[in-house]
This record gives structure tokens, sequence and C-alpha cells, in this order.
């Protein structure tokens, strides 16, 4: 029995006993079982193995478990269940697992709803609120009975989507170990993961083995797997803690090639490119691509897919069927020069430890180069009217200028022979926009910086021709070289201030204001759609992390998967420059 499997039964009988026990002192049992379920969720060692090594003594040494929760750990791991879980359940028919996915059913609104009501599952639940029973009752309204049909509603759906960057090292990490397997001899991580989709639905893998059994096997014990959904001879689906799915294929090895293809997607892509095949007298599909005899003329790799389609490979980021199928096939003999994945030389959007960063200006620099092979980094800690990252004044800002000059001298001292180039920390700032559109430092302290940011932090509900002139007014101001994360949006969270982003890019044009591209997974602003009409006006872009952490740099990946699906190239990208020649390309 998985650890979390445990967990989840605690937290079962901890929501029971709220149900259905009157004594107050029942809150303590409570506490007790919430608390081991949330320890034993987050133990990296094994329940069942603890108890097979060192017995109920062993379970004990576990922070939060004493004799109470050891037995019944012992009952459960010795019988696969808890009878006072089975007695509770007995007394109490609620499915819990249920309403555990719903918002706003914790136990107490539960104990009223099945008091009065009766309700046990969630169909009960959706009949007794469209009849209009739950607003009847005492502490609930019109508006509270709605909002529990839109709930369910939603959670039909189930259209929960993950943010690229939370899940991009937990399926690297499972990429790794499927690849390092000795009998799967290719594996790839395909679907909206290798279109670098800034949210992903669901992780599909793609393998090619002689012993799909064997293989399919390995995949469903994976640590990290909760549950297995289904399990055929050349597929498995499953769920992982974290609550994502992982569709798992399995083909054989001469068929890898095109079931690559077929399952990167997406699907628009995959009709196209099989509508130009037929056009061509050939059938394509996830086994290969076929001639009208039946004869397969490819599907090894993906290249040879597309070359037998009369077309240049077509980067995966760019198969979202937004013209890709017509360029690369008109421009079979020209390289798209796209921007590339070690093309960053500096980054021009960092955080120090002096407004809200954590670390201090040396170590930032230090990581960038050592870590992450950029040959410069721009600081643009906060200004005064932030005052919740502790801003920098006029004055702080000054003193920061003398004190990077200082540092370039050091962090040069200590590089060692292999490193050629010298590194190089500009001094900069992530000025706020104003209300009126002004800035909160002045120009004639901004001239004294080598670059300049600027963003909004303030007034996010302006109208929408308000705040597209607010930003207009900042890229007009001369001493403005980048709009950083232009829209202010936040995946899944928080929509974005309305402006008029054409508007914008057109003053970005106009005034030679470089636009960003923050790379911060939760931000990732400008969106493709943007950073793409950006680039066919000629708007030059910054892609950077906006690192508050030296680990940040590595958000960068997710700037750049952007700024590729959105075709940009590398001269579209002013961070791709050597030092030099960006502080003389800007305006
Ligand atoms: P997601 O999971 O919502 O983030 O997006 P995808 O693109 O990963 O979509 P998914 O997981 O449903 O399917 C993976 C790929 O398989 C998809 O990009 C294209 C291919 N595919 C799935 N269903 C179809 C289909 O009905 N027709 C075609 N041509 N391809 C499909
Ligand atoms: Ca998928
Ligand atoms: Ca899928
Ligand atoms: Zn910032």
């Amino acid at each position: 029995m998985k650890n979390n499997e445990i967990a989840k039964i605690f937290r079962e009988i901890s929501y029971l006993i709220q149900l259905a026990e009157k004594d107050p002192n029942t809150i303590y049992k409570v506490r007790a079982y919430d608390k081991a379920a949330d320890v034993i969720e987050n133990l990296s060692l094994s329940i069942e193995e603890i108890y097979l090594k060192d017995g109920i003594q062993g379970l004990r040494k576990i922070p939060s478990v004493g004799n109470a929760i050891s037995s019944k750990i012992e009952e459960l791991i010795k019988s696969n269940k808890i009878a006072y879980h089975e007695e509770l359940k007995r007394k109490i028919p609620i499915r819990i697992s249920e309403f555990s996915k719903l918002r706003g059913f914790g136990p107490r609104t539960m104990k009223i709803l099945y008091e009065k009501l009766n309700i046990t599952s969630i169909s009960e639940l959706e009949k007794a609120a469209s009849e209009g029973k739950i607003s009847k009752l005492k502490g609930f309204s019109k508006t509270k009975e709605e909002n529990i049909l839109k709930t369910i509603q939603l959670s039909k759906q189930n259209k929960r989507r993950y943010l690229l960057g939370d899940v991009y090292p937990l399926i690297k990490k499972i990429e790794i170990r499927l690849t390092s397997q000795d009998n799967i001899i290719r594996c790839v991580v395909v679907g909206s993961f290798r279109r670098m989709r800034e949210t992903i639905g669901d992780i599909d893998i793609l393998v090619s083995t002689e012993e799909p059994e064997k293989v399919i096997d390995f995949f469903v014990n994976m640590p990290e797997v909760v549950e297995t959904k289904g399990k055929g001879r050349a597929k498995a689906f499953v769920k992982l803690r974290n609550g994502i799915g992982v569709d798992l294929l399995v083909v054989p090895e001469e068929s890898f090639g095109s079931a690559s293809q077929y399952f990167t997607g997406n699907k628009d892509h995959n009709i196209s490119l099989r509508n130009l095949a037929i056009s061509m007298n050939l059938h394509l599909n996830e086994w290969g691509l076929y001639n009208k005899g039946g004869k397969k003329i490819a599907g090894n790799n993906e290249q040879e897919i597309y070359e037998a389609l009369q077309l240049q490979f077509i980067p995966p980021e760019l198969r979202e069927n937004c013209g890709e199928i017509e360029y690369f096939s008109k421009h079979r003999n020209t390289r798209l020069e796209l921007i590339d994945y070690g093309d960053l030389k500096g980054d021009l959007h960092t955080h120090s430890e002096i407004t809200d960063g954590t670390m201090s200006i040396y170590d930032m620099a230090l990581h960038a180069r050592k870590k992450f092979g950029l040959e410069y980094i721009a600081i643009t800690d906060h200004t005064k009217s932030l005052r919740l990252a502790n801003g920098l004044d006029e004055l702080q800002l000054l003193d920061q200028i003398n004190n990077i000059e200082r540092l370039n001298d050091t962090v040069n001292e200590n590089s060692t022979a292999d490193t050629d180039t010298n590194f190089r920390i500009l001094s900069s700032a992530e000025v706020n926009i104003l209300k009126d559109g002004t800035l909160d430092i002045s120009n004639n302290i901004l001239d004294k910086l080598d670059i300049v940011g600027a963003s909004i932090h303030s007034n996010f509900s302006l109208s929408k021709e308000i705040q597209t002139d607010r930003l207009i007014k900042a890229a007009k101001n001369p001493s403005v070289d980048i709009l950083f994360h232009p829209t202010g949006r936040l995946i899944n969270k928080r929509e974005g201030y309305s402006i008029d982003i054409e508007k914008i890019i057109e003053a970005a044009c106009e005034t030679r204001t470089v636009l960003e591209i923050n790379s911060n997974y939760n931000r990732l602003d400008l969106r493709d759609e943007h950073i793409r009409i950006a680039v066919e006006n000629g708007v030059k872009l910054a892609i950077n992390s906006d690192a508050h952490h030296p680990v940040h740099f590595a958000y960068l990946l997710f700037g750049i998967g952007q700024a590729r699906r959105a075709w940009a190239k590398k001269i579209d990208i002013v961070n791709t420059l050597k030092v030099d020649t960006l502080l003389k390309s800007l305006k």
C-alpha cells in the first residue's frame, strides 16, 4: 500500500469523525488523523517498507505517528482496511472521495446537507440544487445554490491544466528514467509538452521496445504513480501523485518516427499533414507513411516523414497549424533561423536581495556565468513606489550603480582562465510606471543606468483606453529601453490589465522600445500570438528570467519555447547579442 493511499484513508477518517461524532473532544482526534495524513503524504520513505523492516516500532519513529495511528497503519497493512474506518462509513454513507474533489464541501457543509436532505453523492447534490431545495436551508442562499451547480458543472468538465514549469522537472525526470531502461530503445515525451505549450493537459510518453509488457509493468509501478486507469498490450494510462494523467504509448522501433509525429500533434497540424499526404497520393498514420500500393516509405524518424512530404523538418513548437505547413513547403532550402535554446548571451531582468530578490548581486552574477553560461545580466531591482519590495529611491539607485561598477571588477578578477569573455553586470532598474504613465524615478537618474526596464505594478483596473495610453507614454519615454511583462497576466490566475496590444506594439516599433518575453512560467508575458505580431512588425524582444533567485535562470528555457512557438528568430531577440552590441542597439 502506497503512502498516499494510506494518507487518503486517514483524511477520510478525519472527515467522517467530524460528521459522525458529537463529542467536542473529537477535535483532537481529527487533528491527529490530519497531521498523520500530512506527514505520511510527504514522507520520502515507503510506510509499508518501514513497517516490514522495523515493525510498529519503526512506525512510531515517524513524527506525528503515535500509538493509536501506528496500530491503525499496522491494521491497514495487514488486513487492507481499518475497522474503525469501516464502522464510520457504515454510520455515514457519504461518498467522501466524490466531494473531496469539489471546492467548498467541507465536513460542516456536508453535515447539514446530509442531516437535512440526506445527500450522500454529487448526483443527489445536483438534483437537490436544481430543485431549489438547498436555498431553503438555513445558512444557504439562492446564490450559494447557483454556485453549487456551477461548481458541479466545472468539476464535470475537469479541465484542469498544469503550468509547464510546474510539471517540467518531474516530466524530465521520468523521461530520463525511461530512456535509461535497457529494454527501451527510444523514448520521447510528446504532446503539448514537446510543443512547449504554456499549460499541459496530460503527459504523453512514447517508447519503442521489443518487450512491451515489461516496459508497461515498469511504467505503472513507478513511485510517482498513484492509480492505473487503464492498461493494454501497447499502452497504459496512469495518474501521478500531483493529479496529472500520463498516457504511455508503446510502438515497434520502425514506427517510432511516425508515432512521435502523430502524438506530438497538435491535432490540427496532423490533419493538415495527412491531407497533404493524400494530395500526394500517400497515406499517413501513426504507423508510417505509405504509398498507393501500401508500401511503407517512411516512419523510422520524423525527418524522413517531413522530407517525403516535401517539407523541411518542422520544429515541434511550430506544429500548431498556424501556417507552418505552407511555410516549410515553400521554403525548402532556406533555413528559418528560429531562436534556439542555447542562444541567449544575457538576461536583462533579474533581482537582488537589495529589493525583493534573495541573493547578492555578486552571487546572481556568479551563478548566471558558471551555471547558465551567460555573459551578462542586468540587475533590475524595483524602484521606490513599490514599497512592498523595498523599492530603491534615487540616491540608493546611484549607490547601486557605483556598487555594480566595483563588482564588475571583482567578478572578473576571480574568474578562471577558461572563461575568455569578461562577465558584465549591467546597472539597471525595474522602474514603476505610475498611473499617469510617468515613471517614479526621474530621467536624469535613469540615464546614468546602463539599461532601463519599466513595468506596471499598480492600478490594474483602469479602462482599456487609459491603460493603453499609460503604456504608450512609458514607451515614448526616451529613457525606457524595455517594457517588462507588458500585459501583467498570470496564467490560470489573472487575465492581465486590459490594453490594446496592437497599439502598444505599434508604439514600441515607432519608439524602438524592446518588449519583454518574461520567462517566469506563471507569466510567459508576452503571449505567443502577441510575440508573433511584434515579430512581424519588426519590434525587438528580450527573453528574460525575472529571477529572484539564481535557480530562476532556468526559466529562460520556457521563454525561449514561447518565443519559438511564436516564430521569433534569433535576430529578433536583443539578448542574443554580445553586451557591447546590445548596448549600442538600444534606443
Ligand atoms: P493537452 O494534453 O491538452 O495539453 O494537449 P495534447 O496536444 O498533448 O493533446 P492530447 O494529449 O489529447 O493528444 C496528444 C496528441 O495526439 C495530440 O497533440 C495529437 C494526437 N491526437 C490525439 N487525438 C487525435 C485525433 O483525434 N486526431 C489526430 N489526428 N491526432 C490526435
Ligand atoms: Ca497531452
Ligand atoms: Ca493524452
Ligand atoms: Zn521583475
